[in-house]
């Protein structure tokens, strides 16, 4: 897990019926354990493996209600200089935030800087706070008024606090995600 490298290119043609997440955010946050936990379930999760600079994993995940698939693109967080060529068709967007080690400024101003990208402008954006609980020095609610601060937030985001042994908050986050994907959830 995390040396998986899906054959594909990054021009993969999505079908209708599926959409294209980017899931992203700096090395070790936990991007691949979300992606990998949200396909097969938190006990069923074996450890991760950092993903080589210049590779990628792509998960085909159905959300809580199965409504439709979501393409899940975990790029490495070793990639941030060279993502770009990534961002064609993508319809949202998982950024990952660690609690504990993160540097909340740096984090915001990546981010900041994807979602002024003229590509992935106004896409729905879920936010995760990752390790939440781990003795944690960030939480959701804490980043909130930041994200709200330094980020030219689009219409629908959301910011959520995970842990890899829960379960229940990983499910709610992806619900909400598929909500704001699906525009049936109320905007942030
Ligand atoms: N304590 C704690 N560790 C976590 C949590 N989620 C993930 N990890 C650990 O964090 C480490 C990094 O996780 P990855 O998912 O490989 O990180 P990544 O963001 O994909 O990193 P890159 O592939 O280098 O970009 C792994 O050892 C995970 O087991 C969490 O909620 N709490
Ligand atoms: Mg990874």
């Amino acid at each position: 897990m995390g040396a998986y490298v899906c054959g594909v290119s990054s021009g993969l043609d999505v079908s209708e019926n599926c959409v294209k997440i980017l899931v992203l955010g700096f090395s070790s946050v936990g991007k691949t354990y979300v992606v990998y936990s949200w396909s097969l379930g938190v006990s069923n999760m074996v450890k991760t493996l950092p993903t080589d600079a210049a590779m990628f994993n792509v998960e085909k995940i159905y959300g809580p209600t199965s409504a439709l698939p979501m393409y899940m693109w975990d790029i490495s967080g070793k990639m941030i200089h060279r993502r770009r060529s990534y961002y064609l068709g993508t319809q949202g967007l998982v950024y990952v935030v660690d609690a504990v080690n993160g540097n909340a400024m740096d984090a915001l101003a990546d981010l900041q800087s994807l979602v002024t990208d003229r590509d992935l402008s106004g896409l729905p954006l879920m936010v995760l706070v990752n390790k939440a609980t781990d003795g944690e020095t960030l939480s959701a609610e804490g980043l909130k008024p930041q994200l709200q601060q330094h980020v030219s937030l689009p219409p629908k985001w959301a910011v959520c606090d995970v842990h890899m042994f829960s379960q229940r908050d990983l499910t709610d986050a992806l619900l909400q995600l598929e909500e704001m994907i699906c525009d049936t959830g109320p905007a942030a």
